[in-house]
């Protein structure tokens, strides 16, 4: 009897129950879909006779508002725990991403540069894959120097006029290509020599160079450049000496010691026991150079200057092995997270 199966459906519909929003369409599905269990009572409403179809109507209305009312309040329930569960919980501890540091050789790289920038030196840089001119010729090396020699450079292919640059001098040698005095610029970079590796030495470097050419250069202008860089760089009881030395492009040439900051120039052991540690090469360019470069010798002068990266910052961190700076070992270079 009709009758009997619309209360049974509507027992059965008060009494459901869903765990998931899943479910809840399942049970649309069972009763109120095109093949549903109610919408399947309303086909046999057809057959009622015509004395009963005004109760059967009523009470079969009535069923399918009921099934849909709560088909309607386990979608809300669900939707409204959907809702909650995706609530962020702002009391929750949240998780922290540990974020890279600068690399010591950048650090120390970047210092040199900000200390000469404050000295209107600007900043060029060029290509590491070089030729011959640019690297030697230049720069007055002669024919037989043995930096020349497979021995001392990397080359190309066995080309002997493409190379690996074993200074940025050459980047130098470019910019008077394209300039005329006054220049006054640095040349940070990486180079490379064909040497053996040890704790003191690596096949790959980087160099700070400086150049500054320009009418009445002279040697006190380099002395007091390079004396404001060993102060701001090492302190300002920072001392430097000259001593004379030699270089293809430079004439006078001198290399220069600061005083250990270590032992104050007392002399211990990082300095050997003679309170200086030697830094950089300097010089005041050959005019050789100058004139290999179309710069007019007689009318201009200028100085120059060359450092090796590695060897500031392992004086700077007292590192006593320069392959540290190359192997990426985190444990190293966590050391240096907080030198941004
Ligand atoms: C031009 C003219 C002169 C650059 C200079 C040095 C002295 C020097 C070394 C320091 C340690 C290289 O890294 S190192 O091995 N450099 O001693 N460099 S003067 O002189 C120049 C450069 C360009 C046109």
């Amino acid at each position: 009897m009709i009758l009997d199966k619309i209360s049974s459906l509507l027992d059965e519909i008060n009494n459901l129950d869903a765990k998931t929003s899943e479910e809840v369409e399942n049970l649309r599905v069972k009763y109120l879909s095109k093949k549903g269990e109610i919408t399947a009572l309303f086909d046999d409403f057809r057959t009622v006779a015509p004395e009963m179809k005004r109760e059967v109507g009523q009470k079969l209305n009535e069923l399918k508002v009921s099934a849909q009312n709560k088909i309607n309040a386990l979608k809300e329930k669900h939707a409204a725990e959907a809702a909650q569960a995706e609530r962020l919980d702002v009391s929750r501890e949240g998780t922290s991403h540990e974020i890279g540091g600068r690399h010591p050789i950048s650090i120390v790289k970047n210092d040199i540069i900000d200390i000469f920038s404050r000295l209107g030196f600007t900043v060029a840089e060029g290509p590491e894959v070089e030729d011959d001119w640019h690297v030697f010729t230049a720069l007055n090396f002669p024919l037989e120097h043995p930096a020349r020699d497979m021995q001392d450079t990397f080359f190309i292919n066995t080309n002997p006029d493409i190379l690996l640059r074993t200074h940025t001098s050459s980047v130098q040698v470019r910019v008077m290509e394209h300039q005329q005095p006054p220049i006054r610029a640095i040349f940070p970079g990486r180079v490379f020599r064909n040497e053996a590796i040890s704790s003191r030495a690596h096949c790959i470097f980087h160099q700070v160079e400086g150049l500054y050419v320009a009418e009445n250069v002279s040697f006190a202008d380099l002395k007091q450049t390079l004396l404001y860089f060993a102060k701001e760089m090492f302190g300002q009881q920072s001392q430097i000496r000259l001593r004379p030395s030699y270089f293809p492009f430079t004439e006078p040439s001198a290399e220069m010691d600061v005083s250990c900051s270590l032992c104050g120039g007392k002399g211990c052991s990082v300095c050997k026991g003679t309170g200086w540690l030697e830094i950089l090469g300097c010089g005041m360019v050959d005019p050789a150079v100058l004139e290999a470069n179309h710069i007019d010798s007689k009318k201009y002068s200028g100085f120059a200057f060359g450092m090796g990266v590695e060897r500031i910052a392992m004086l700077r961190y007292q590192i006593k092995d320069i392959r540290l700076f190359f192997e990426n070992d985190v444990r190293f270079l966590k050391q240096f997270q907080s030198a941004l």
